[in-house]
């Protein structure tokens, strides 16, 4: 385990129930039920249409940012226990509407490629719900092959994002 830990950043999202409660609450489970595990920061919640099925409700997306002493196969079980815990039930639909879903976007600058862990996880690069939230963290971050978070803004369109103000959920 390194001392120093290592920055993690997850992408949080959710369409049903009453999404953007959801992930409010998801980043104070992140801030207070993972253990070894610091929450840093969140990017604002934005509001945007389903990618993939068209017949499921629009999503609320954010990014945290964490600091971990947890490896990432744990942290991985970690965060689908508090997707179980939030109510996540898993019908085997993919892209399917759900009530919370926590992906890891970036683990350090480790490349995992695994038949269930994938990081960087897949898609970062083209999803205008990962990279804008993404952006307000950290702008110069690099994702592996592909640029930095900034470079990437810059080639996809941010008009289905619309961000939710801060004091509608204060
Ligand atoms: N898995 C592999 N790598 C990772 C990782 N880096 N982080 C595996 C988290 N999980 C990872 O995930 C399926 C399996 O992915 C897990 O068992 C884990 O071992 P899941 O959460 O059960 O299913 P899923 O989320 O439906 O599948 P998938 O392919 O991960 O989908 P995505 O990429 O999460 O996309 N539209 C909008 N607007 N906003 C969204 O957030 N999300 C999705 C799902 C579709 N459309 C969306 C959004
Ligand atoms: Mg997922």
């Amino acid at each position: 385990m390194k001392p120093t830990g290592v920055t993690a950043f997850i992408g949080i999202g959710a369409n049903l129930g009453d999404p953007a409660a959801q992930v409010l609450e998801a980043c104070a489970r992140l801030a207070r039920d993972l253990p070894d595990t610091r929450l840093v920061a969140r990017s604002r919640l934005y509001r945007n249409p389903p990618m993939g099925p068209q017949d499921q409700p629009d999503y609320v997306n954010a990014v945290a940012c964490i600091l971990t002493w947890l490896a990432p196969g744990d942290l991985l079980t970690e965060l689908q226990r508090i997707e179980t815990l939030m109510g996540r039930r898993r019908d085997g639909t993919r892209w399917g509407a759900r009530l919370l879903d926590l992906d890891i976007l970036l683990y350090g600058a480790e490349r995992i490629s695994e038949p269930g862990l994938r990081i960087p996880h897949p898609g970062i690069a083209e999803r205008d719900f990962v990279l804008f939230p993404l952006r307000e963290l950290a702008p110069d971050l690099e994702i592996p092959d592909r640029g930095t978070v900034s470079q990437l803004c810059r080639t996809v369109s941010a008009a289905g994002l619309v961000a939710i103000p801060e004091e509608a959920h204060a």
